[in-house]
């Protein structure tokens, strides 16, 4: 059912795809590799938007969809969630310049459901708020994700930003979003790359155990 649910993402077939999630759900597979599938998905629609088979309006069904399923199998998520005091506290938001906010809500709610208390900037957020919002908030993690190619300079000067107001110690910070990997975290100057949102959630746990 995973192959199917990925093409019929990929072709575009809204509700093919939104009746096999609710079928998974059902059969009790797990809500995680529910998620994996849908983002594979996005993977081979960000490949025919590059081979000009698809265009905008694909982009934003696919993100549409993309989100739907996100609330489908969050009611699953939270179930295996296992209650304990708050672990730490994480500022996160997508850098400016850059709107993709799937991924990043992904990785906000998988962080919630483990126990760390998270302030989302939302998209689009410039240096200067990510500096005010750490002064507010004091987060032990400050997450910056971006999908698009400028985010690796806009996160840069977000870090470089945060030094210079003299809170670069207080902070870790972790980067990720589909184009990041571990070389672009040493370009940008973050602590960590996160590949996806159970990453995330490991690479927070050990910096605030
Ligand atoms: Co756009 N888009 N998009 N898009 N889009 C990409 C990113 C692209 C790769 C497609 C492609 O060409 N192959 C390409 C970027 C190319 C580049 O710069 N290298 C692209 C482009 C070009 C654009 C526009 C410029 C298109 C245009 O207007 N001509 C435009 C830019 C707008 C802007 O931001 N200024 C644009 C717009 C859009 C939509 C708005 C239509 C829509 C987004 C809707 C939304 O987010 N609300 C959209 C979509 C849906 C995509 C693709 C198809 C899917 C992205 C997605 O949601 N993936 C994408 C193709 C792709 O990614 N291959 C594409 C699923 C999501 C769960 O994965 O975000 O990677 P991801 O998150 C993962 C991990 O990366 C990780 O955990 C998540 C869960 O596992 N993660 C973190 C994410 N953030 C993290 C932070 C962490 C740790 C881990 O720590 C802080």
């Amino acid at each position: 059912m995973k192959n199917k649910l990925i093409k019929a993402i990929a072709d575009m077939n809204e509700d093919e795809a939104m009746n096999l999630v609710q079928a998974m759900l059902d059969a009790g597979e797990d809500p995680q590799m529910i998620l994996d599938a849908a983002s594979q998905a996005m993977v081979v629609v960000g490949d025919r938007f590059n081979a000009q088979e698809y265009f905008l309006p694909e982009l934003i069904i696919a993100g549409d969809m993309m989100k739907a399923i996100g609330e489908m199998v969050k009611p699953r998520l939270r179930l295996q969630a296992v209650e304990t005091k708050t672990l730490g506290t994480v500022l996160i938001g997508t850098v400016a310049g850059d709107i993709h906010d799937i991924g990043k809500d992904v990785v906000t709610f998988m962080l919630e459901v483990n126990s760390f208390k998270v302030y989302d900037l939302g998209v689009d957020v410039p240096a200067a708020t990510f500096v005010a919002k750490i002064k507010e908030v004091k987060p032990d993690i400050v997450g910056l994700s971006g999908l698009l190619t400028l985010a690796f300079d806009e996160m840069k000067r977000t870090v470089e930003a945060i030094n210079e107001a003299g809170l670069r110690e207080q902070v870790k910070i972790m980067v990720g979003g589909a184009i990041m990997d571990e070389s672009a975290a040493r370009y940008i100057g973050a602590d960590a790359y996160g590949p996806d949102a159970l990453s995330a959630v490991t690479l927070a746990k050990g910096w605030t155990a």
